[in-house]
């Protein structure tokens, strides 16, 4: 008898391990659900991104011949409203002896998995997503008896495992990393990059107009929608990053810009996580860009380092850690979200009003924004890390779990206690303004440290050392910040607490 196999919304990839040795008279199952569109309110471009590359994936399936039995929202009254109840009704319509389902990216569905054999009948057979370069063992086994879980020294080991910018067993060029290279601000009247936008075609002005409908009360702008949906189309942003961007992207990988949202970033998150674009591949246009001379180290090995380090080994820490992680919270924090995540009109800080906005139009923010400025805010204010992590998980095109949550409780909020990051990434106004033209526009003095019109970072940057000292005092890379503040008067302090104070409460966060 033939079999079920199921493709989840971000298993888009036609050689995802869902789909080997299938047979003809094999059923794809995909489905469009409220279960997965509502269990947090996705942003609305986030949720159009999906769906449309869901479709255009299927027609691409039933073009090679497959059989498809494909769940449109729009059928919903009526339809199966979860994933495991689209496959009962799949198997309701045919006689299927299994399931065959590539493991999903988050435990929330991994557990619900574990009862499909159970409810549904037939067993269930969950297969390894091969779509990465480390698998769980080869991580665990990486990660076993290890004091701390440095992603430099995993990376390395990826290196050598794809062969990427080597050059025998020595790392190309001599060194393994350029980031010191890699920190510069964008000099005044820099022009980044233009990008490709790419037409909504009929599927993609179907699933607008039904996202409008029934989702247009979720966050975010959904118009004007220009994401590539296909793989041919992410293939054709991901040249274009390779010969527009990829040569700068190093020198401004942290720099900011008022009103440019991109820089020179890749934008291809939500391509690679969706699976229409693999991270080998990517990381080898890359390189083949560097060997043809089209393309410095620093900004090569910069991008490698994202991926086949960075994203490997987030995905690693998500299912090493498993669902307690998301349950720390190293900093007790407890604070309330400010409105202004929510509408960058609700702030007069130009950083966080601009960063929020991207994410507003875009469904996107860069790294820097997402680390240094909305991320560093919330660690500052002490935002509960749950509430962070929920924004985050809602706010951008390419958040699923496995990679939303390793970066935002752990890089960002350092709510893991240091499993992902050695120090918190807190930072001043000082930061902001150094890497940015944010501050020349703002509202607050960046130049003052306390006191009504003094930028928020500043006195905010210091009551978080200040608040955390018996937690975060003894940590070697905090040695400078808390030698000053030990020097700080007591008058100074109070000074400090009091602005922060303030301001926390102005904000809603107390
Ligand atoms: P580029 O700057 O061009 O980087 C190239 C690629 O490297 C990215 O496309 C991505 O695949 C990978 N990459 C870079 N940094 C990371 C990282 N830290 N973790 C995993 N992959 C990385 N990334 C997500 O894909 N989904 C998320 O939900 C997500 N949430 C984040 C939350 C916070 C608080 C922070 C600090 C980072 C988060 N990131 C997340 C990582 C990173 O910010 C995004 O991958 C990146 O901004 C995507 O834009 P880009 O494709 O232009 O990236
Ligand atoms: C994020 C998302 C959304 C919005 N909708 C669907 C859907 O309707 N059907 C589906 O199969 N997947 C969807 N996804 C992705 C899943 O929620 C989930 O995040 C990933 O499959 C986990 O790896
Ligand atoms: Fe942000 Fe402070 Fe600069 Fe304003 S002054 S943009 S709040 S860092």
């Amino acid at each position: 008898m033939p079999a079920l196999r199921v493709i989840l919304g971000d298993q888009l990839s036609h050689d995802v391990a869902a789909l080997d040795g299938a047979a003809d008279d094999d059923l794809v199952v995909m489905a469009e659900v409220r279960g997965e569109a509502t269990y947090v309110r996705h942003h609305q471009k986030k949720i159009a991104f999906i769906f449309s590359a869901m479709r255009h994936f299927a027609a691409e399936l039933r073009e090679k011949g497959r059989q498809v039995r494909y769940f449109h929202i729009e059928d919903d009254e009526d339809g199966p409203h979860t994933l495991r109840a689209a496959a009962r009704k799949a198997l309701e319509e045919g006689r299927f002896d299994e399931i065959v389902i590539t493991e999903p990216g988050e435990w929330r569905l991994a557990e619900d998995l574990r009862r499909w054999e159970g409810d549904l009948g037939v067993p269930v057979r969950v297969v390894a997503d091969d779509r990465f370069v480390c698998d769980h063992e080869t991580f665990e086994e990486w990660a076993e008896g290890r004091d701390d879980l440095l992603m430099e020294s995993f990376y390395r080991m990826m290196r050598r495992k794809t062969g990427l910018l080597m050059d025998g067993d020595e790392p190309e060029g001599g060194r393994w990393n350029y980031d010191k290279e890699n920190r510069k601000p964008a000099p005044g009247g820099y022009e980044p990059p233009k990008r490709i936008d790419f037409q909504p075609d009929d599927i993609t002005s179907g699933v607008l107009t039904t996202v409008a409908e029934r989702y247009g009360d979720h966050f975010g702008a959904l118009q004007p929608f220009h994401m590539a949906v296909t793989r041919a189309e992410a293939l054709r942003a991901l040249n274009a990053f390779i010969g527009r961007a990829l040569p700068e992207f190093g020198d401004y990988q942290d720099a900011m810009l008022g009103g440019e949202a991109y820089l020179n970033h890749s934008l291809l998150s939500a391509y690679i996580n969706a699976g229409l674009l693999g991270p080998e591949e990517v990381c080898e246009k890359a390189e083949a860009a560097y060997r043809a001379g089209g393309a410095p180290l620093n900004a090569v090995e910069g991008f490698i380092r994202q991926i086949i380090g960075w994203r490997e080994y987030i995905r690693g820490v998500y299912w090493l850690k498993g669902p307690d992680y998301a349950k720390t919270n190293h900093l007790n924090a407890s604070g309330k979200l400010p409105d202004f995540y929510w509408d960058p009109e609700k702030t007069d800080m130009a950083c966080v009003s601009e960063a929020v906005r991207h994410t507003r139009d875009h469904a996107y923010s860069h790294h820097i924004q997402r680390l240094m400025i909305t991320g560093n805010f919330a660690l500052l204010a002490g935002v509960e890390p749950a509430e962070v992590n929920e924004w985050y998980l809602i706010v951008y095109s390419d958040a699923f779990e496995w990679v939303q949550l390793p970066n935002t409780h752990g890089m960002a909020l350092f709510a893991d206690g240091g499993v992902v990051a050695t120090k918190p990434y807190a930072a001043g106004g000082n930061y902001i303004n150094k890497m940015s033209d944010y501050c020349k526009g703002c509202a607050y003095s960046v130049k003052d440290k306390t006191g009504e019109k003094a930028c928020p970072f500043n006195y905010l940057y210091w009551y978080f050392l200040d608040r955390n000292e018996d937690r975060l005092k003894g940590l070697r890379r905090l040695n400078m910040p808390y030698n000053t503040l030990g020097k700080f008067s007591v008058e100074r302090r109070n000074e400090i607490r009091e602005d922060a104070d303030r301001f926390l409460k102005s904000i809603g966060v107390r």
